[in-house]
């Protein structure tokens, strides 16, 4: 099979975002746009000839054809072998297991995470490097620098290759192996959690769980792992089976878009344990009956039981957690006696301290948590370690929480998510919010004094690298926080994120609802961007 050289122009705007490269399907679709950003992404990386690189992506539409499209092209390019999930299927995690395991080159994960999906949806594409996490920001400036210049990419003839059964394929001169998706994801989650108490707990009758997997990808890995290895009951898995649109839903684990399982979750005689994961397996809601579990406060809890967990007892050694996401996690790193990082938005500023193992733990406020045995954010593995704390305590999760809050205090914590705004009002927005950082410090918002206002900027420990504008803060005397961000993966026009934190020692005044306990810091938030007179809105769209 001969290599094929063919012609192009560089397309705009091929500029991964916090998590890849995101747009909608019909973007991916033109002629060209997606090779353009392979070729770019491969002619941005050295030293892969006669590597491997593993494929796989959540199953959206367009999955299978991308999957084709990039098999020719990482076989014109070099690449000695290449592992793809069968059906073109990897979930997030799983990809960042299997190229740490088979000590892939990279792999190339397809999928816009929890974006819907369809022909009308979105459609992404994101490289991992050889430690199995995201790219790092010099790679995905490099791969957008080549992206504005490229001018012909490699690929070959040749009909499809078959991917829905486990085999061995050659293409030119690169062999392509077909791996089952889950089997080694399931072994991993084997060796970290206690499966046997866990299989006590979930046949005992007495404790009863849900799984949604939304349609979306981790409907074959639950399947396996919590009703076979795990034994639940048939039908603890909910929307099991991946669809190319996810139904029609938008596979976003929270309050507002996993609506069954909240609904039965809040209902009459809700099931003890109740959670869900995103398009792409890396995201985890977790609920207990009538509870619902922030994910700051998930992490936090996570870290203050890894004595229980086989996999972390006695081998936490730092807990990282994004900036925007609350300090829940900080107060509990404090009690252990272990360091604590706050680095920026986005699972690729975990990766360093991962590797140089300095932290163990790692937690973002949009439901992403998972730990150094991948270096992506795992939502399955989060609702192992969940189920492995309830069946060594024996509690229920509100109990969990409330025993958690009188130990370490309470972070009331809440995101307002607004979403699809016209880009320039958005803008505005936050120009206005930094405008201000000059005069605030020392004045007064919501009864409370200023101590720092500024745009958050990170040093990696370990490497050194700056990354700037990674949100706008305003913290207080008394710990409370706002933050504002945009969301760097929609794909229409802005998404306004605003983050507010109020810590809350008093075991007395910890049973309040957040928006009730946050109202203050809330409307000094809208006020301070001058959110209504700018975008004409007051009321988010989603509140997490
Ligand atoms: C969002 C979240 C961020 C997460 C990212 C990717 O980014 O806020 O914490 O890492 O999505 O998650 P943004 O820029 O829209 O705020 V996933 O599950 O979409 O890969
Ligand atoms: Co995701």
């Amino acid at each position: 099979m001969k290599r094929i050289s063919v012609t192009t122009t560089p397309f705009e705007g091929q500029k991964p975002g916090t998590s890849g490269l995101r747009k909608q399907v019909q973007v991916f679709q033109q002629p060209h746009y997606l090779e353009n950003f392979v070729q770019s992404l491969f002619d941005s990386l050295e030293g892969f000839a006669g590597q491997t690189l593993v494929v796989g992506g959540d199953g959206r539409y367009h999955n299978r054809s991308a999957v084709q499209t990039i098999l020719r092209m990482a076989a014109a390019n070099g690449f000695g072998r290449v592992l793809v999930g069968r059906g073109g299927i990897l979930s997030t995690p799983a990809a960042s297991l299997v190229i740490r395991k088979y000590g892939a080159f990279g792999g190339i994960v397809l999928s816009a995470s929890h974006n819907p999906g369809g022909p009308e949806g979105d459609f992404g594409i994101k490289y991992n490097i050889g430690n199995g996490g995201p790219a790092p920001e010099r790679v995905t400036e490099a791969i957008y620098a080549r992206s504005q210049a490229i001018d012909r990419y490699f690929t070959l003839a040749g009909a499809d290759l078959p991917l829905d059964q486990l085999a061995s394929h050659q293409l030119g001169e690169t062999e392509v192996v077909v791996i089952d998706p889950v089997a080694d994801y399931a072994e991993l989650m084997e060796s970290l959690f206690d499966f046997p108490a866990i299989r006590a707990l979930l046949t005992s009758g007495a404790f009863r769980m849900r799984f949604d997997a939304m349609h979306a990808v981790t409907g074959p890995y639950a399947k396996e792992i919590l009703e076979g290895r795990l034994q639940a009951p048939a039908g603890t898995v909910m929307n099991a089976i991946p669809l190319e649109d996810f139904g029609g839903g938008h596979p976003d684990p929270n309050l507002t878009y996993a609506e069954a399982l909240v609904a039965e979750m809040f209902g009459p005689d809700a099931p003890d344990f109740g959670a869900a994961s995103d398009g792409d397996g890396d995201r985890n809601m977790v609920l207990g009956r009538h509870f619902f579990v922030t994910p700051s406060d998930s992490l936090a809890v996570m870290a203050a039981n890894a004595d229980l967990v086989p996999g972390y007892r006695g081998r936490l050694k730092g807990i990282a957690r994004s900036m925007p996401t609350s300090g829940a996690a900080d107060k509990v790193a404090e009690v252990l006696g272990l360091p604590s990082f706050e680095t920026p938005t986005g699972w690729k500023f975990f990766g360093n301290l991962l590797d140089a193992g300095m932290a163990t733990l790692c937690g973002e406020e949009s439901f992403g948590t998972s730990s150094d045995h991948v270096r992506e954010k795992d939502g399955l593995w989060a609702v192992l370690y969940w189920l492995n704390v309830l069946a060594a305590r024996g509690e229920s999760v509100a109990t969990i929480l409330e025993g958690h809050w009188r130990r370490f205090g309470r972070h009331y914590y809440t995101r307002h998510d607004y979403e699809a705004l016209p880009a320039e009002p958005a803008k505005g927005v936050m120009e206005q919010v930094s405008g201000t950082f000059a005069s605030l410090p020392g004045t007064t918002l919501a009864g409370r004094r200023v101590t720092l206002a500024d745009d958050f900027a990170y040093t990696d420990p370990v490497d050194g690298s700056t990354s700037t504008h990674q949100g706008l803060r305003v913290l207080f005397e008394d710990g409370s926080r706002i933050v504002y961000r945009l969301s760097g993966t929609g794909t229409v026009g802005a998404t306004l994120r605003i983050y507010i934190e109020r810590y809350e020692a008093d075991p007395t005044l910890q049973g309040l609802d957040p928006q009730e306990a946050l109202a203050d810091l809330i409307a000094a938030a809208r006020a301070l961007c001058q959110l209504e007179q700018r975008t004409g809105q007051v009321e988010p769209t989603v509140i997490t």
